[in-house]
């Protein structure tokens, strides 16, 4: 068939390209005329492993190409972001999904499918259905008439990992939610061709649910986590070691404390199920509010040490929201560093091997960046704010003589080791 995904971002790319693989011919539309050209060149716009070599071949092959204007096909992927509104209120902002669906209804025609794969409020595609129904009244929509629907309208969401996106496009097993269950087996012939996993149909609501509910129920495991941190703090325990002894319960499975949580899907989704039942989600509620306090608790620990150790200067060790990634968006690692160097100023150090320089709010504030050696000979106070590798190995006698605050337990020498100072905060 022909496939045309609308967004070319960090789902949209590497998903095109995958169908492009699969021998399909692929147009992939974006509003920027950048993307557009840099996937035409046979680039990419974004940091995934060994999608820059996927993304050449297929389009060297002319199975992909990149386009800003929508162009008729059978089989529409809508994989554009759902931000929030600009009301403070944590509103789902579903616009750029009906904005896309209404270009889709404009080239759409019998015998079409569309599956909407942005993370969204549950009801969206029927909203998006209903969409379609008023612009295009010549086509029969499903589970609107009792007779055979002339389009198939799915939600079938990713579940893939930064870092790991390509694998686990092909390997992670699927829902796919069909308006009606006809839908859901059209879209499931369609991912049958580029999924390994299992691919399971239901129906759209249950699909758009089950999505946020993978997020919430991870938001909520790192939240008991990041809460006993803080108790641990004021216990004056070890939450590392804590964990690690509880987990050798065969049915406890505690997460990682850290400096709170972040990028675009974690701390975002559990807010499109509260929106959708504010009165029946405390749970979910409260989990990102232990999230959200964690990174001030951690502000606040390391503005103590700093203020109390006036001669040293300060490394932050990474501002990425997660391990091994170059993606620093929503990351609590970016905003606790951003918050110490507009304090502290010059005394701050950065250290961020997947950064070529500071982002914006950084500049004035007379932070820098500097590389890891540099920080381990010059910095007295070292706070790790990210897991990346290469903080990980950095052996106990480098650290050795700082002052270490470690929010991600990622030296649990530290305590231990010879020489090295005992003031290793628990996080
Ligand atoms: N984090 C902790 N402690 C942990 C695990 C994670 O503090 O033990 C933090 C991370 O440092 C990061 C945040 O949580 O700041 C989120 O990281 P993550 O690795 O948990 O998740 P993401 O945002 O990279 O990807 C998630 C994944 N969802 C689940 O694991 C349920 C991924 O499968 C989804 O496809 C993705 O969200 C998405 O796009 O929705």
């Amino acid at each position: 068939p022909e496939v045309c995904v609308i967004g070319l971002g960090y789902i949209g790319l590497p998903t095109a390209a995958i169908i492009a693989r699969a021998n399909c011919q692929v147009t992939g539309i974006d509003v920027s005329d950048h993307v557009v050209d840099t996937i035409n060149r046979g680039e990419i716009h974004i940091e995934e492993v060994d999608l820059d070599g996927l993304v050449q071949g297929v389009v060297q092959r002319g199975t992909l190409r990149a386009s800003n204007q929508i162009v008729p096909a059978d089989v529409f992927v809508i994989a554009v972001p759902t931000p929030f509104e600009k009301d403070g209120q944590h509103t789902p902002d579903t616009s750029y999904v009906m904005a896309a669906a209404t270009e889709v209804a404009g080239v759409l025609k019998k015998g079409d499918a569309i599956i909407l794969e942005s993370t969204s409020p549950v009801g969206t595609t029927e909203a998006m259905r209903d969409l379609i129904a008023g612009l295009r009244p010549d086509l029969r929509m499903p589970g609107q008439t009792s007779d055979i629907p002339d389009v198939a309208i799915a939600y079938c969401p990713e579940r893939v990992l930064p870092g790991k996106i390509l694998e686990e496009l092909t390997h992670n097993d699927r829902s796919i939610g069909g308006i009606t269950p006809r839908c859901a087996r059209k879209a499931l012939a369609f991912y049958k061709r580029f999924v390994r996993g299992a691919c399971i149909t239901t129906d759209a609501r249950s699909a758009e649910m089950t999505k946020l509910v993978e997020n919430a129920y991870r938001d909520v495991n790192i939240a008991f986590a990041n809460e006993l941190s803080m108790i641990s703090d004021h216990m004056g325990l070890d939450v590392w070691e804590v964990i690690k002894l509880a987990n050798r319960h065969p049915r406890v499975n505690i997460l990682q404390p850290g400096p709170g949580v972040g990028g675009h899907c974690i701390a975002v989704d559990p807010y499109f199920i509260i929106h959708g039942a504010p009165e029946h989600s405390p749970l979910i509620r409260t989990a990102r509010e232990v999230n959200d306090t964690k990174m001030r608790h951690v502000i606040a620990q390391a503005r103590d040490l700093i203020a109390a150790n006036p001669g040293f200067s300060v490394a932050c060790l990474g501002l990425a929201f997660k391990a091994n990634i170059d993606d620093f968006r929503e990351s609590p690692a970016r905003f606790v560093a951003a918050s110490l160097a507009r304090e502290f100023g010059d005394r701050i150090r950065i250290v961020e091997p997947y950064a070529a320089q500071l982002p914006p709010e950084f500049a004035g504030t007379g932070a820098a960046l500097i590389d890891i050696d540099t920080a381990l000979e010059n910095c007295g106070i070292l706070i790790a704010l990210v897991d990346h590798d290469v903080f990980r190995v950095i052996p106990p006698e480098e650290r050795s003589g700082a002052i270490v605050y470690d929010t991600r337990g990622i030296w649990p020498d530290a305590a231990d080791a010879p020489g090295v100072n005992r003031l290793r905060l628990a996080s």
